[in-house]
């Protein structure tokens, strides 16, 4: 029913990653974060691993690294980079990385026993050091911060789901910023669900905003509730995720100054639709604009592959900013 849009173009080598290219055991690789540093490309992606491989037996989540020289083509790390599982903490997932001030922060969705919290940490230029900055209260998740200080204030994007209040699956997007990294307030509300008018249910961010001329362009995930099936490895599975594109003010990035009323990215390829973990599903973790304009969109598909498409940055942002 719903499209991606023409200005989008799937990498002809997509999928770029799967487990097919983790020498450990791996079976599902997915929701990477990306980022450009120094000219090299650094991926975090989320393992599910079965046990034993191949099985559809899941067994634990680790995160494995990747470098690229050109963002296409991926050497993978020999060994998991890190599995955190430590009395509270059951796993992290989803990575989303960001660089301040020369610093390099990861957010992850944090899995615990008491609820699923937001964590930021600190990490090194090997991303193998990961010093806890601030860990939310359940129940929030899908973290991204901006790439610089927004009046004199780190910034963030989130995404609370509170279930009594707003019923299941009908969730939104906010805003906190935080002197620190650790303090977070000044939250408030930046995307309603029902101000996208192909979302019935949830919205949440996804790949961490650029900034742009015209404003703060971040990618956040869409969601549709449709009836529930046999769909992938679960016996009932009742959702689309869509990849949606909005601006956001430079200086008050509260404020949603554009946003594309269909969606950026529809699951339509048959790595998105078929033989996945679960199918219709994308899930946006970076945008990488390059010099030449060009805008790298890297996104998890069907829970079980990342995957690339590219489109220039003027005609996002045209996407954005016209009615
Ligand atoms: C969300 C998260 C994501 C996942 C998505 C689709 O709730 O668990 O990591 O990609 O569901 O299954």
């Amino acid at each position: 029913m719903f499209q991606s849009s023409k200005v989008i173009k799937r990498h002809p080598l997509n999928p770029i990653l799967t487990e097919k290219s983790v020498p450990y055991d791996a079976d599902l690789i997915f929701n990477a974060g990306v980022q450009k540093i120094d000219g090299t490309y650094y991926m975090l992606f989320r393992n599910d691993y079965c046990a034993p491989r191949g099985s559809h037996n899941l067994a634990g989540t680790n995160i494995g690294l990747a470098t690229s020289k050109d963002g296409v083509h991926w050497d993978v790390d020999p060994e998991p980079h890190f599995e955190v599982s430590d009395g509270e903490i059951k796993r992290v997932y989803d990575p989303r990385i960001q660089v301040i001030d020369g610093e390099i922060y990861i957010c992850f969705a944090v899995g615990t026993w008491h609820g699923i919290r937001g964590g930021i940490a600190k990490t090194d230029k090997d991303f193998r050091k990961l010093e806890w900055i601030s860990m939310s209260a359940p129940d929030n998740r899908n973290m991204v911060l901006f790439p610089e200080k927004i009046n004199g204030k780190f910034a963030r994007l989130e995404r609370p789901f509170p279930v009594y209040s707003r019923g299941y699956d009908q969730f939104d997007i906010w805003y906190s910023d935080s002197p620190d990294l650790r303090y977070w307030g000044n939250t408030d509300l930046v995307l309603p669900a029902e101000k996208v008018p192909y979302v019935n249910a949830k919205v949440g961010p996804a790949a961490p905003p650029i900034k742009t001329k015209e404003g703060w362009l971040t990618a956040f995930h869409a969601v549709r509730a449709v009836p529930p099936k046999k769909n992938g490895w679960e016996d009932t599975w009742g959702k689309e995720y869509y990849a949606g594109i909005m601006m956001l003010d430079l200086k008050d990035p509260k404020k949603v100054i554009g946003l594309y009323e269909e969606p950026l990215l529809a699951p339509e390829a048959d790595y998105e639709t078929k033989g996945g973990f679960r199918n219709d599903v994308i899930f946006p973790g970076a945008m990488i604009l390059e010099d030449d304009g060009e805008v790298k969109i890297y996104y998890g598909a069907a829970d079980t592959v990342e995957c690339l498409a590219t489109a220039k940055l003027d005609d996002l942002i045209a996407l954005c900013m016209k009615k």
